[in-house]
Formats: C-alpha cells, structure tokens, sequence
C-alpha cells in the first residue's frame, strides 16, 4: 500500500509548520517528501515559473505520493499556490489537501479552488488520520477539522483533537532527508536548512493580543472551548530541539525565537535561562511587545546571550494605535520598555512602524516622529507600510470608515503578489508626509539629533537638507546592519 506523502512548504525553508507535519507523519510510518518551494524573500518575491511547475511535476511523477499537503500560511503568495495546485489537478488524479494559517481561515476559497480537503488548525493529528483513512480507502468524513466538498455541500468539520501540552507533537523536522528545494528553475536535494547560520524556533503557540490587522485574534477565536490562546512548550522540549538542530546544522551563529511574543513566565523562565546556557550557549533573538517587556526577565536572558528584542510599535500616535490597531499600550509604556531593554544593555533592538496608511493624517504621523524622539537607543526602526490581510479586524474597519469599497479591499486584498509586497514597502504620499517620514528615520542615529531639531520646526523649508539627512541614514543603516550581524557571529565565540 503507498505510504509516501508529498508536503509543499512555500517561500519558507524553514517552514516550522510543515517540519511539525512531517514528524507527526514519520512517526505514523509514512515516507514524507518535503518540497521547499522557492525561497522567503520579503521584499521581491517572485511568482513561479513554468520550469519550477514541471520541476515539481516530475517530483511527484517519481514520488507517487498517495496525496499531496499544500502549507497556505499566508494570503500574500496565493499566485503560486494556485498555480502549483492547478498544475497538479491538472496532470495527476492524487487528492489535495490544504492547512497553516490563511486554510484555516478560509477553507471555502481552497475549495473552491480545486483542493479536496482543508484541515483547519494544528495538523498533526488529522493528517495522520487523513493518510490512514485514504490508505485504506475508507470513510474520511469525521475527520477532525476536515474540510471538504459533498454533493455540492460545503462540510466543514469543528476544529478538535488539538492539545493544551504542545510538547506531544514532537520537535519539527530539522533534517528532513527526502527533502528537495525548488528555486530559480532548478532542483536540489537534501534540506536546505542545514547550511543555515541562523536556527529558528517556536517556543508556544498563539499571542494574547488583539491588534486589528493581525490575524493571531481572529485565529485564536476558532480554538475549540478548552484549548488555551497561548501555548508554551517546556523547556525540555525546546533544548532538544536545538540541541539537535545544533548536530544537524553545523554552521549555526544564533537562534531566532519566532513566538509572536517570547514567553516572559516566571517560572519557565528561569528554567530555560539555566538549560539554555548549560546545553545551547548561542546567541539568540525574541518577538516581544511594550506590555510583555519585564527588566527581570530580560536581564536574566541577557546574560544567557538574548543580543536583539525586535518589537512592534506600529505608530506613535495614540488615537492610531488604540481606535484602529486596537493596542491599548501608553506612550509611556512604550517609552519605558524601550529603556528596560537599554538598561539591560541588550546588544540590539529592531522596533517596527507601520506608517503612511489610509488612517493616518500628518497629525498622527508627527506624534510618532514626537515618540520616537523618547526611545532609547540604540535601536533599529523598520519602518514599512500597512499590509490588508484577509482575516483581519481593520479590513471590515476600512470598508465601514469608506475608505475603501468592499471590490476595492477584495483588489487589494487579493492584488497579484508583486503588488501586495510592493504595497508594503513602497509609500504613495504627500512631500509633507515624506519629510516626516524620513526624519523619524534619521532619528534612529543619534548624530543627527541636533540638525533634526532645527528641521523639525519647519520641515518644507529643509526639504533638501531632509532628503540628503535619509539618503545618509539609509547607508549608515547598512553599514551598520553588517556590522551588527558579524558581532553577533563572533560573540558566539566568547559567549
Ligand atoms: C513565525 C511566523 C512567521 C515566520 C516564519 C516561521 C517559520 N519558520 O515558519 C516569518 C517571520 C519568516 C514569517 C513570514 C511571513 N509571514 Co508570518 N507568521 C508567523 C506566525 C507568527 C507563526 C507561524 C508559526 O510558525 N506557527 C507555528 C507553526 C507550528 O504553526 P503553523 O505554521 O500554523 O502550522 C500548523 C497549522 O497551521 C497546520 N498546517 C500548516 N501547514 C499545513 C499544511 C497542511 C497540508 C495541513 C494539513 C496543515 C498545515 O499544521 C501545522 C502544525 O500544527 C504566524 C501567526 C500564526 N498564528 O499563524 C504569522 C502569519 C502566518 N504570517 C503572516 C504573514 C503575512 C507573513 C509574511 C507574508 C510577511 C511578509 N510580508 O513577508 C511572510 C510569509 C512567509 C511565508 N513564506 O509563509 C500572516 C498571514 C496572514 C495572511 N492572511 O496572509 C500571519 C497569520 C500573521 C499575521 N500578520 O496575521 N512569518
Ligand atoms: S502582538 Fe503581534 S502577533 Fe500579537 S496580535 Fe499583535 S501583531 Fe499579532
């Protein structure tokens, strides 16, 4: 009987959800052939081609999959999901299944595409029992968090069989052996992750906040009643997972925690700060967020080797961040964890702006300017635009506030790929706006404090002197951005 099972992770070599999958159906005794398909890039990612289409076909000739996984994490790269899912229709008759984030939102538009099954939520235990039933070809439809077509009925099963103790699901997949990786019109094999510098790693599941263009609320709200919103691992967990990424991945600089916000309790903490440093002793990176800052915490990461906290803001405007992000943090919240991670002298912080939105006026935007002004340094601004997400509570926010019709956030929402990430990055505005821009970005180098202050006065009469100041700033970035990672490669030799 066919045991082996084909899963497509997209734009993502790490892809943490897939690597769960592939444990949980190794460890049921299926063959699992991961195919990275094509690379993250956050800035030009590019559509599939038609040699990278019949690279996979091929693939799946040779591997004969008794079905096929497709990971639909995000809205934002659907032109190649449905390119690829189209192709497969097309030449095989091997059913498709669909999961990961933007699936369990919107089952009823993978369906509708052609997928046979949606399976909403954790994976690991309804693909198992998706495998065994299409290996033996039996009844599939109570199958938990299964989603699927009947007699032109929609059927979609409650998200259930999910657990509290995430610890069951095993570690993710580090090397995955039968992997390959499409990208560039060309096939490699093995797992493209084991030449990585940088290991990532997810220590819970879920985030206790509410922001409006983030999907996590409105994901956390399917859980069944009785699954918590955030779940951690334990420790122990956690270790033997880089511990083992530290055999299969022998270049490894650092680690990346991908929680969307790191746990900060207390007890797990402490635990942690001793078994990482005993076992692990690399360098590491957190998600965090002004009401989660704690200095204890910090500092006792710190000494365990935390070099970068990377935080959102998203605007230093109060009526912005409350009424349409729906973040309930004070400026002096703000202002006050920016200082715990300057006093706990962690090497480096990245914090994030969303800026130049439809919801913002120049009022708002010269608030953040005026906030940011009060972070303590040093830090890193990432500063990027508004991305709608399908899922999210600012989409029916905008259509209610007429900013856009409900065609004109569909358009946006489901703009080809190029468009949605050039949307992100790219900011269509007025000079005023710009000058403002650009000068909240300078704030980021503290030499450039004293010529700020005479433009902020009157940006439009230093308009040059303004354009020149960024153009500056945008090299120092870099030049700093390299400087910033070869210290945190060799700090991982003195740790
Ligand atoms: C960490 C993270 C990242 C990491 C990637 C981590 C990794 N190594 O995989 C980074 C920073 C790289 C990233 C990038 C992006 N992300 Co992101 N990310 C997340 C976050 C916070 C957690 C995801 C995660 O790893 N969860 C843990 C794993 C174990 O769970 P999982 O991936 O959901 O997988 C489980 C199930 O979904 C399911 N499953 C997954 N795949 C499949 C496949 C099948 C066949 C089945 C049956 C089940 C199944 O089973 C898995 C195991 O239980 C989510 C928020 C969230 N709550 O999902 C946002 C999230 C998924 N990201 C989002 C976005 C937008 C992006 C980017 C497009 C951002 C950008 N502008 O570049 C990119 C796209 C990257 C990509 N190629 O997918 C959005 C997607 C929303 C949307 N409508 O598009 C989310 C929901 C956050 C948000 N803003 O709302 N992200
Ligand atoms: S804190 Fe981050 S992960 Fe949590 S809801 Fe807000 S944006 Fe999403």
């Amino acid at each position: 009987m066919n045991s082996n099972v084909m899963l497509i992770a997209y734009y993502n070599k790490k892809a943490l959800g897939v690597r769960y999958l592939e444990t949980a159906l190794k460890k049921a005794k299926y063959n699992v052939y991961t195919v990275f398909y094509k690379d993250f890039n956050s800035v030009h990612p590019t559509v599939t081609t038609d040699e990278e289409l019949t690279l996979l076909k091929n693939e799946i000739k040779k591997r004969k999959p008794l079905f096929i996984g497709l990971s639909v994490m995000s809205s934002m790269y659907l032109d190649t999901v449905y390119k690829t899912l189209d192709m497969i229709k097309d030449n095989f008759s091997i059913p498709i299944v669909c999961g990961g984030a933007y699936a369990t939102m919107f089952p009823d538009k993978l369906l509708n595409k052609g997928a046979n099954f949606v399976i909403r939520g954790d994976g690991e235990k309804s693909i198992c029992k998706l495998a065994q039933r299409l290996k033996k070809n039996t009844n599939i439809e109570d199958i938990p968090s299964l989603c699927y077509n009947k007699s032109g009925k929609m059927i979609i099963n409650n998200i259930s069989d999910i657990t509290n103790n995430i610890d069951e699901y095993g570690i993710p997949t580090i090397n995955s052996k039968n992997a390959c990786y499409i990208e560039n019109d060309t096939i490699s094999y093995g797992d493209p992750q084991l030449n990585t510098l940088s290991y990532e790693v997810i220590a819970s599941r879920g985030c206790p906040f509410t922001c409006s263009y983030c999907c996590c609320n409105n994901l956390r709200k399917l859980l069944p009643n009785g699954i918590k919103g955030v779940r951690t691992r334990s420790v122990k967990s956690i270790i033997e997972e880089l511990k083992e990424a530290k055999k299969e991945c022998k270049k490894i600089a650092f680690v990346h925690f991908y929680d969307e916000i790191f746990p900060n309790l207390p007890g797990w903490v402490d635990e942690f700060v001793i078994e990482y440093k005993k076992h692990i002793n690399l360098p590491f990176t957190i998600w965090s967020h002004p009401k989660m800052i704690d200095k204890e915490v910090i500092q006792k990461l710190v000494k365990i080797g935390l070099v970068e906290v990377i935080m959102g803001i998203q605007s230093g405007s109060k009526h912005v961040r409350r009424d349409i992000f729906h973040r309930y943090e004070s400026q002096q919240d703000i202002i006050d964890s920016t200082k715990i991670i300057h006093e706990s002298k962690v090497f480096w912080s990245s914090y994030d702006f969303m800026l130049q939105h439809p919801f913002e006026s120049i009022d708002d935007l010269k608030e953040t300017y005026y906030l940011v002004k009060k972070l303590y340094r040093p830090y890193e601004l990432q500063l990027h635009g508004l991305n709608f997400l399908p899922g999210t509570d600012i989409v029916p926010m905008a259509v209610e506030q007429k900013i856009f019709t409900e065609e004109e956030i569909n358009n946006i929402m489901y703009a080809p790929m190029n468009e949605q990430f050039g949307a992100y990055w790219q900011r269509k505005t007025t000079r005023e706006s710009e000058l403002w821009y650009e000068m909240i970005y300078c704030l980021q180098f503290k030499c450039f404090e004293k010529k700020l202050e005479k433009y902020e006065e009157n940006p439009q009469k230093y308009d040059k002197q303004i354009d020149n100041l960024y153009n500056i700033s945008q090299k120092l970035f870099k030049l700093r951005y390299v400087y910033k990672k070869v210290r945190i490669v060799l700090k991982r030799m003195f740790l």
